[in-house]
């Protein structure tokens, strides 16, 4: 079983202004003329930490990671103004051309698979390869299933404090109910709301309970923007055009190579959305592993590092 890489000896960071206000913090490690892959974030708006380079080899690979609009270190701040996957598939390809690259390997979890499918979608020849985990398709019943009813019923402990701030008489549409308050006049309640939805998704993510979980989650510095960049990309429905868009592009994109790692046991993003993906790309090397959502749930970070590690040997 492979192991995460050591955390990098050397970050070298950039900042690249995308216009509409908004300024990208960037963190790139490795090798200067290693072989270049992006990292994508989930949320959206959770931000890169450099643990997420972990999954790479700094021997060969030239990671870039970076926090997409309003997320992580990007300024301003948890900011939804001209946020949209949109902008998120443009500002990927100004990261490219900022760091000189031509083509590269994309690297995303959960809503960092949901972004790397959408830039493979539109930029196929920029795209040496995808390793995704957590499939999310960003459909409404994935939506549902996580704010509404689903994963409710496999954690009714948690779901308990994520209903709690909202009124009984709001409870029929709890992503718009939080929508009103993660905008609204009223900071504390804006606070309140951002921790227990982060908290919320933390508590799910990991197949073992994290005694850590409340505290990272309920940082204000993670939670703010990560609940309202989450909530305003899902009352947009991700800003597909249709409900399963991501499904219809396949055929876009179905020459590159794509590796998944999902766990079996995901409650973020079950396992269906990995299936439905690869009834339509069947060359797709799925590997179902016995985990959660987390990428560093043990057996998720193994068969990432071992799916890097592929790549990396077929010559980049
Ligand atoms: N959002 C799932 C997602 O992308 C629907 C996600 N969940 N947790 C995360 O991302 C972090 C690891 C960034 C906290």
């Amino acid at each position: 079983m492979p192991e995460l890489y050591p955390p990098p000896s050397r970050v070298t960071t950039h900042w690249l202004d995308v216009g509409d206000g908004h300024r990208l913090r960037i963190l790139e490690t490795g090798r200067h003329d290693g072989i270049p892959v992006v990292f994508l974030h989930g949320g959206p708006g959770g931000g890169v930490s450099t643990a997420s380079s972990r999954f790479f080899d700094p021997t060969k690979w030239r990671v870039v990671l970076f926090d997409q609009r309003g997320a992580g270190r990007s300024t301003p701040v948890a900011s939804t103004d001209a946020n949209t996957t949109w902008d998120l598939v443009a500002d990927i390809e100004r990261v490219r051309a900022f760091m000189g690259i031509d083509r590269w390997h994309v690297f995303g979890g959960s809503w960092g698979s949901t972004l790397a499918l959408a830039y493979a979608a539109t930029h196929p020849d920029r795209v040496e390869s995808l390793c995704l985990r957590g499939i999310f398709l960003a459909r409404q019943k994935e939506i549902r299933w996580l704010y509404q009813f689903g994963a409710s019923e496999l954690y009714p402990d948690a779901w308990q404090h994520f209903i709690a701030p909202i009124p009984e008489d709001e409870r029929d549409d709890l992503v718009q109910a939080y929508h009103r308050r993660l905008f609204g006049d009223d900071r504390d309640e804006q606070l309140r709301c951002a921790q227990a939805w982060s908290v919320w998704e933390g508590s799910i993510s990991r197949l073992e309970p994290d005694p850590g979980v409340s505290g990272r989650f309920a940082s204000p510095a993670f939670a703010l923007p990560f609940a309202r960049i989450e909530c305003h990309y899902f009352v947009n429905g991700a800003f597909f055009d249709t409900d399963g868009w991501l499904l219809d592009q396949v055929d876009r994109m179905r020459h590159i190579p794509l590796t998944i790692v999902q766990g079996r046991y995901d409650v973020v993003c079950p396992v269906r959305s990995a299936f439905d993906l690869v009834e339509r790309w069947p060359e797709a090397d799925l590997r179902i592993v016995t985990a959660g959502h987390s990428s560093f749930d043990p057996p998720v970070a193994s068969a990432l590092v071992a799916a890097t590690d592929r790549f990396a040997k077929l010559g980049g």
